[in-house]
């Protein structure tokens, strides 16, 4: 009896060696007869057993190196003159839809322009232009279904452009006035848009990335074909919500794109003190995760690799990585002067030999898609529209000021009920400071 029970427990294990070893029936074999014949266990033929790795046991002692995964490579279609390097991978995208994310591209960087100025000269409080990494949004956003929902982080205001968000909306936004689907509440530059599925922008980092896994979550249960895509930069990365959205969205499969736009910078931090690692895409096998690096200066890539991953994410339930790297042009924000931690080379090799814009350029253009009599008229009208749009905005009243105390609470409680009476009793005492006339009724 006490044998019968030795030889299962043995039993037991050869059948989980069977499984994985290499030699399958001979080393089983070996096993069998080895117990048998009551030789001595062949301890290098065990098996790991622990629930939490599936590894072999090895008797040397060796740290892993860090570099084990290192030097991912960036996929990318077209050269920095716009030629397809590998025609398998041209995504034949129509003459229509190129156009429309090169206006897309150009627009976004005329109404940075004029928003970045409009803050310089006192007219809105603050401002974050998104120079250089335009090709990074246009070729996502393409890459999605509209019904994707989107969890934004401050930089990516190219995706809600391409999604039809109109720039009388960026403006009111901008501008904090009565056309604000935010009613004023929020900063400049922290849009949302219920109707295009664009979660709304919070500025402390990566609190979208545990939402956005929650969020696809929820989708995957709804079952309806629906991918989230979560943006964020290689220093919100660092937070420890990352780790909490990645590990979650991963083990409970979620339909979700974790897309960093690694941009060189977070602030004054450079990725050489950001991170020892091989940047953000090194990271998604330790989480179990598809991941790719991607050269976020070509529009192409950025699409083809947003296509696939959405593709899948939907079709197989689980979370893809996308790194895309690229580099911030602008200053960090309006409250920051890059002078002083990078030189204006660096800066200028960017912005005048790699950019994602001109890269775009040249291809329309070896294809007679477009020539320079298109790009001055695109220029003129794009520019006028964006001032159009400015000016409406700056014309607009504020909203009503007693909108500060509405949406917390469905119905208003006595607390906040009384600052707003007392709100009211100080601006009549004191309403040559308060120009009432500025705000809506
Ligand atoms: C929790 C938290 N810490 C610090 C900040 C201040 N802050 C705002 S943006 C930023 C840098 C983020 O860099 P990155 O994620 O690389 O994005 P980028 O601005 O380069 O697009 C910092 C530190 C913040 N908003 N929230």
């Amino acid at each position: 009896m006490c044998a019968f029970v030795s030889y299962k427990k043995m039993w037991n294990r050869f059948s989980g060696a069977r499984k994985t070893c290499l030699t399958g029936t001979n080393c089983f074999l070996d096993l069998f007869f080895a117990v048998h014949r009551q030789q001595p266990f062949d301890s290098s033929l065990e098996k790991p057993q622990f629930p939490g790795a599936s590894a072999e046991f090895v008797d040397q002692l060796e740290f892993i190196q860090p570099n084990v995964i290192s030097g991912i490579p960036v996929y990318r279609v077209m050269d920095r003159q716009g030629n397809i390097i590998n025609p398998s991978q041209d995504p034949q995208l129509s003459k229509e839809t190129v156009l429309n994310f090169y206006q897309k591209m150009t627009l976004l960087n005329t109404m940075d322009r004029i928003l970045y100025e409009s803050q310089r000269q006192g007219r809105i409080s603050f401002y974050m232009t998104n120079y250089g990494e335009e090709g990074t949004h246009i070729g996502s956003a393409a890459a999605l279904d509209p019904s994707d929902m989107v969890f934004g982080q401050y930089r990516e205001a190219g995706v809600l452009m391409y999604r039809g968000f109109p720039l009388d909306l960026f403006m009111a936004q901008c501008y904090a006035n009565a056309d604000d689907l935010g009613k004023g509440r929020q900063m400049p530059v922290h849009y949302g848009s219920r109707d295009l599925n664009f979660v709304t922008i919070s500025s402390p980092l990566a609190t979208q990335i545990p939402q956005a896994a929650g969020a696809a979550y929820a989708v995957k249960r709804e079952n309806m074909n629906r991918a989230v895509i979560c943006y964020f930069g290689e220093g919100a990365a660092s937070e420890g919500d990352a780790h909490a959205g990645f590990n979650f969205s991963a083990t409970l499969e979620c339909p979700l794109i974790f897309f960093c736009r690694n941009n060189g910078y977070a602030i004054s931090t450079p990725t050489n003190e950001q991170y020892r690692g091989d940047g953000i895409a090194a990271r998604g096998p330790g989480y179990g995760m598809l991941s790719i690096r991607v050269d976020g200066n070509d529009v192409f890539a950025v699409y083809n690799a947003t296509k696939e991953a959405r593709r899948r994410a939907v079709a197989e339930n689980q979370p893809f990585l996308i790194e895309a790297m690229t580099y911030r042009i602008g200053h960090h924000s309006t409250s920051d002067d890059s002078s002083a931690y990078r030189s204006v080379d660096e800066v200028n090799y960017w912005d005048k030999q790699d950019h994602p814009i001109s890269r775009l350029r040249h291809y329309m253009t070896t294809r007679g898609w477009w020539s320079e009599d298109d790009e001055r008229s695109w220029r003129k009208q794009s520019r006028k529209t964006v001032m159009e749009a400015f000016e409406r905005a700056e014309r607009r009243l504020k909203p009503n000021p007693d909108l500060l105390f509405t949406d917390v609470y469905q119905e208003m409680t006595p607390n906040l009920d009384k600052q707003r009476e007392s709100l009211w009793r100080h601006v009549q005492q004191y309403k040559e400071h308060y120009p009432l006339d500025l705000y809506d009724k």
